[in-house]
């Protein structure tokens, strides 16, 4: 099978997930920023992540790719969890700032979606609609850093003694990894843990080497 991806994108972090935690080999197909064809082509709009399934047909919507791969072999790994649990509720708060922290730094860092310069303006185009100029996110970092560190305290008491894998792990690894392309954030002990625990399991690796 493969998949099509950016590796920036939270939503492709969960379809990546579910080959590692199953053991099951993927081809990952990384496209550009700014390529609309490849996508469109296949499932009619431009969207990641989208699975190329065995019989070639391809299917969007990352977690009806996680239910579809969790379904193909062994024992599923995607146990549903209560639709108000702490870790959703944690994240529901904290996903803003993380995105205002990560979107600035991901855009410039070396990633293969945005391997020509019109890729990456595409990307600085589309976001900077969504949270505004990167300059004015990255004059915010102080003040954003300070936040999630709060956050992160209260995450570390909510992942204390975790070690099972569950739905809510394709909604919390995803976004701290995002966070991982962000120098100076100060991780807690069982956040830390939990992070890299996530990092082996799944083989989606963190950002921390291109971090700024
Ligand atoms: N609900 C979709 C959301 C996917 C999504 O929003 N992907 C982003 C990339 S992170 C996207 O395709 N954005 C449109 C674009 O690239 O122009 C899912 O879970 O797969």
């Amino acid at each position: 099978m493969k998949l099509y991806v950016y590796d920036h994108c939270p939503f492709c972090a969960k379809a990546r997930m579910i080959f590692g935690l199953k053991s099951l080999p993927v081809e990952l197909q990384f496209v550009l920023e700014d390529d609309v064809d490849t996508p469109t082509g296949l499932v009619g709009k431009k969207t990641t992540p989208i699975l190329e399934k065995a019989d070639h047909s391809h299917m969007a919507e990352s977690m009806d790719i996680v239910r579809y791969v969790d379904g193909l072999h062994g024992t599923p790994v995607v146990t549903p969890v209560e639709d108000n649990s702490a870790i959703k509720l944690w994240h529901d708060a904290a996903w803003r700032p993380i995105l205002k922290l990560s979107i600035p730094r991901l855009a410039r860092a070396d990633l293969p979606e945005f391997a020509t310069e019109t890729a990456r303006a595409a990307f600085e185009s589309r976001q900077t609609k969504n949270f505004g100029a990167f300059e004015d996110l990255l004059a915010q970092s102080p003040d954003l850093i300070r936040d999630i560190e709060g956050r992160l305290t209260e995450l570390d008491d909510v992942l204390a003694g975790r070690e099972h894998v569950d739905a809510d792990d394709f909604v919390l690894y995803p976004s701290l990894r995002m966070l991982s392309i962000v120098k100076g954030v100060q991780y807690p002990a069982n956040v830390k843990r939990y992070i890299e625990r996530m990092e082996q399991a799944t083989g989606v690796g963190l950002h921390f080497a291109q971090a700024s």
